[in-house]
């Protein structure tokens, strides 16, 4: 059986029980005028990503795999949007409101289409998802059983919140799941390296692991050996021991 090297341990690959997920890779995360963007967030380090994660879709597509594009978002009537996401914290515009590129996070606006260059093809599988995980209140569970799929590499955002979220509901449900480190991202360093931090420590057997996206589209590993990578997270996960104290959460 191939082997995708992970960490923290070789991610057995099974290529036809596996698909990719991609999470959330919207407009409104990753332009100006959009969701992320009003919650004062740099929506640049989400911008840095999409040509990773393009590859990876990329290297799916050419290995005939599945990929399954998800979208945060909710009904234009709000009946599926509570009010303590709605209302949570201060942001300057809601869920909801008129935005730059229409209503926030609702549902055929085109903020809330997913990237251009990382738009689904037709056959393709999308989510429309209410919540950060994306087995909550959609179809996800039953179209990964009817296809048999056991599988799932993770991209998108943010690794934190909609990312891990959707991880720890695949691992509750029995599917292996592997982070691809490189084509995901945070509005907050921090965040991230925490997240990866966390999946690193707290992976048990056959849970989640992470890799660069060359393992995983099968290029060679050339100038990353894995002991690097090793002293690498190593050190990200010290980093967050160290960091965590004086980062500012301010709400
Ligand atoms: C958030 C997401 N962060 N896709 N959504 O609200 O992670």
């Amino acid at each position: 059986m191939a082997e995708i090297d992970a960490l923290p341990f070789p991610f057995a690959f099974r290529p036809e029980t596996m698909a990719l997920v991609v999470i959330d890779m919207q407009r409104d995360f990753a332009e100006p005028g959009g969701f992320g963007a009003s919650l004062g967030n740099d929506v640049g380090r989400v911008t840095a990503i999409v040509p990773t994660v393009k590859r990876l879709i990329e290297g799916f597509r050419a290995a005939g795999l599945p990929v399954i594009h998800t979208m945060e978002c909710h009904r234009p009537d709000l009946s599926d949007l509570p009010p303590a996401k709605r209302d949570r914290g201060n942001p300057s515009i809601r869920i909801g409101d008129m935005g730059p590129m229409g209503r926030l996070l609702i549902a055929g606006e085109p903020g809330t289409a997913i990237l251009d260059e990382l738009a689904p093809l037709p056959g393709e599988i999308v989510i429309e998802k209410p919540g950060k995980g994306a087995f909550y209140a959609t179809p996800l569970g039953e179209i990964l059983k009817a296809r048999g799929i056991e599988q799932l590499v993770f991209a998108g955002v943010t690794t934190e919140v909609c990312v891990q979220t959707t991880m720890r509901e695949a691992n509750d449900r029995g599917y292996e799941c592997l982070l691809c480190e490189e084509a995901t991202e945070s509005y907050f360093e921090e965040f991230k390296m925490a997240t990866i931090a966390m999946i690193l420590l707290a992976a048990g057997p056959r849970s989640s692991v992470i890799a660069p996206s060359r393992t995983i589209v099968r290029e060679p590993l050339a100038d990353r050996p894995r002991s690097e990578l090793r002293a690498r997270h190593g050190g990200w996960a010290l980093l967050h021991r160290r960091r965590l104290l004086d980062f500012p959460i301010s709400g």
